[in-house]
């Protein structure tokens, strides 16, 4: 199972402190950190991501034009509307899948997330 890959991952790595960032895992407190991704010279900092269900992906519009995003998938249906430079859209993923995520102004704006 993956959670307890990672924690034998961990431990293995570095000792107490790594034990300690495994309870952290266990006990929720580093699993909704998620990724921030940003928008500039229309695109997407990274063509990927990859989340654990109930993680936040925090998109940010670090250009000087405005974008949207949008989701179309049978478990998320989201459209942000317009998002203007400075603003942050937040998703947050119910179900693992593979979520295609782009903007409705500029459709070369993609960005793929996996969750699992
Ligand atoms: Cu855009």
């Amino acid at each position: 199972m993956r959670v307890g890959r990672r924690i034998v991952e961990c431990c293995r790595r570095g000792g107490t402190l790594a034990l300690a960032f495994g309870v952290g895992l266990l006990a929720g407190t580093v699993w909704a950190a998620g990724a921030v991704v940003t928008q500039k010279d229309k695109a997407f900092s990274v063509a990927h991501v990859h989340l654990r269900v109930g993680e936040v992906l925090v998109i940010r519009n670090d250009d000087t034009r405005a974008h949207n995003i949008q989701v179309n998938h049978p478990a998320l249906m989201y459209n942000s509307g317009l998002q203007e430079p400075g603003e942050d859209v937040r998703l947050t993923f119910p179900a693992a899948g593979e979520y295609l995520i782009f903007c409705g102004i500029h459709p070369k704006m993609k960005l793929r997330a996996r969750v699992e």
